[in-house]
């Protein structure tokens, strides 16, 4: 156990951020002009070990328990590891951090693959994320990944999620049923699902006024969770009543849409935020 070093924090003209060397974790980011546009708990344990409740933390090589239903720590060992920043590329009205996180220097039983992941952060009027995995092994692999973002709202019950009316979901809530979603997404309790979907959503939100764009690239699913009230109270690294304060909008590729690299092969999926 040991508290994490502050995070870095990046200001150009456009926007502000916060990103913690720690699972390469993005917890603010703040267009110029308006308000926070990720969550990050009250609550959240800033420490070596633990996940950071809020921002975006990177899922990686498996999402939940992954494919298996067994595997430890929850959403793969990505959000937990120390990443190298590599880079830092300074243009007029953005800032891009490339962080980089290798295979040699994690222990896992659960995924033993040679690999190198690359993840881009970039930081200006939108928030451009972008996960690259190369297999750098002589085997092909398998893996899950999600940017698992926290997107504040002013109210989760009043919040309506544009874009996904007729995608086929798997609602976790409800045991993995296969559903197909009518209209809009709104959110009256516990909500965990799995999307089909590449299209853009849109998180319209009438209490801050104002709307977030979700774009994507390189994922075919979407997934959307706020645990509710119940739920929320019981997760000791969230403050109380916040979990009215957010909604995870992710793009994501797991269990049916798990990437699968052959030596010497990469696969880039991006994930971009802008306000309407
Ligand atoms: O992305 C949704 C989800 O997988 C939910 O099932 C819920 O458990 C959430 O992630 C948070 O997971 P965490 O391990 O961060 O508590």
């Amino acid at each position: 156990m040991t508290p994490l070093p502050a995070p870095r924090h990046v200001d150009v003209a456009t926007a502000s951020a916060a990103i913690y060397d720690h699972g390469a974790h993005v917890t603010s980011w703040v267009p110029t002009g308006s308000s926070e546009v990720l969550f990050l708990s009250s609550a959240a344990v800033l420490d070596s070990d633990a996940a950071i409740r809020g921002g975006v933390p990177i899922c990686f090589p498996w999402f939940g328990p992954g494919r298996t239903g067994a595997m430890t720590p929850a959403h793969g060992f990505a959000r937990r590891s120390t990443w190298v920043l590599s880079h830092v590329d300074e243009m007029p009205d953005r800032v891009l951090l490339t962080f980089e996180l290798d295979a040699r220097d994690i222990a896992s039983d659960d995924f033993t693959a040679p690999f190198n992941a690359v993840y881009r952060i970039s930081v200006g009027p939108t928030l451009d994320l972008d996960l690259t995995v190369t297999n750098t092994g002589t085997e092909t692999f398998s893996f899950e990944e999600a940017l698992h973002a926290y997107l504040t709202v002013g109210d989760v019950e009043q919040v309506r999620i544009e874009g996904l009316g007729g995608s086929s979901y798997l609602d976790k809530v409800a045991g993995g049923a296969e559903r197909r979603q009518v209209g809009d997404v709104e959110f009256t309790g516990e909500t965990d699902r799995i999307y089909r979907s590449r299209a853009q959503v849109t998180v319209v939100d009438p209490v801050l006024d104002r709307r977030i764009i979700v774009t994507r690239r390189g994922s075919s699913d979407v997934v959307v969770w706020n645990p509710g009230r119940d739920k929320g109270q019981a997760l000791s690294d969230l403050g109380d009543g916040e979990w009215r304060g957010f909604v995870c909008v992710e793009g994501a590729n797991v269990l049916d849409a798990a990437v699968t690299l052959e030596p010497g092969q990469l696969h880039s999926m991006g994930y971009t935020l802008h306000l309407g």
